[in-house]
């Protein structure tokens, strides 16, 4: 379990340097087992749609159908569970992310609440195949690529049950044409697409994670899973995170955020207040 006061010692310059050279970092753990019990339970409440609170009607909830081995996806499900604001507003993510993008103050961008059933060892379906994309190919509406994601794992997570896994370096290779790919199944197919677009080899490495560690990744780098042929679903939930002073880029991507700048969104208009929540420095 790492304190607020260990993150300093914890995201050292060797650790940055990870970071800013493969495109990502994988962290110690981050929770301990009875936050993840509870992260668990969340998770089974928000697929129930119980929620601790009300959600304002321009946003969709989404209404998988529980029976098929569909990913199953939430944003912003810190809107409607406690647990999960408390976990995807941590200011200790927030420092390290401060930490590893070199800025002063971290706001949530928004969150995800991921889902992949287990298929008991089917080899048929790829349904729970999440495609080769990078973050920055639906965010173009935020002013700088300098975004980073706390993915945590609530289970022991490797290639087993479809864990994450990244494309080594490929944040250097800037933002790639229709990247914005991540409901795509076919990994094979987007693999040799995007490693020709970037002209670089393909470098393809598994985030192994124990309950409650997480992986760091930049906007830019390309990753993506496969499926989870383990009998039980794989559980995580996703701090997508900017520096504090990120603003808005008028007319260049449509993004559910920009609902929420108002009727008279500008050019450069700061994405501050409770939509974006202050990781870090940590609200008093
Ligand atoms: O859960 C996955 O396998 C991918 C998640 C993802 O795309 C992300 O956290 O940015």
């Amino acid at each position: 379990m790492i304190t607020l006061d260990q993150v300093d010692g914890l995201v050292t310059d060797a650790v940055r340097q990870e970071y800013w050279e493969r495109g990502y970092w994988i962290s110690p753990k981050l929770m301990d087992d009875d936050q993840i019990a509870r992260l668990r339970a969340a998770h089974d409440r928000l697929w129930a749609r119980d929620y601790d609170h009300d959600i304002p009607s321009q946003y969709g909830v989404p209404n998988p159908d529980l029976s098929t081995l569909v990913v199953r996806q939430f944003l912003n499900a810190f809107w409607v569970n406690d647990e999960i604001r408390a976990a995807v507003t941590s200011p200790v993510t927030g420092k390290i992310a401060a930490r590893l993008m070199g800025v002063d103050s971290v706001r949530l961008w928004h969150d995800q609440a991921i889902y992949k059933p287990g298929t008991a060892g089917q080899t048929t379906t790829n349904v729970g195949n999440i495609g080769w994309h990078q973050d920055y190919g639906y965010w173009q509406a935020a002013s700088t690529t300098n975004m980073c994601t706390a993915w945590v794992a609530l289970q022991d997570t490797d290639l087993s049950n479809g864990g994450m896994r990244t494309i080594v370096g490929s944040h250097r290779w800037g933002l790639i044409e229709e990247s914005d790919s991540f409901g795509v199944k076919d990994l094979e197919a987007l693999a040799a697409k995007f490693s020709q677009a970037g002209a670089h080899a393909w470098l393809d490495e598994p985030c192994v994670l124990k309950a409650g560690q997480a992986s760091f990744h930049h906007s830019l780098t390309f990753h993506g899973s496969g499926p989870n042929r383990s009998a039980a679903p794989r559980l995580s939930v996703i701090s997508h995170m900017m520096p504090g002073d990120t603003t808005y880029r008028a007319g260049k991507q449509w993004h559910p955020n920009n609902v929420f700048l108002g009727p008279r969104a500008y050019d450069g208009q700061p994405f501050v207040g409770d939509y974006w929540p202050q990781l870090w420095p940590a609200a008093d």
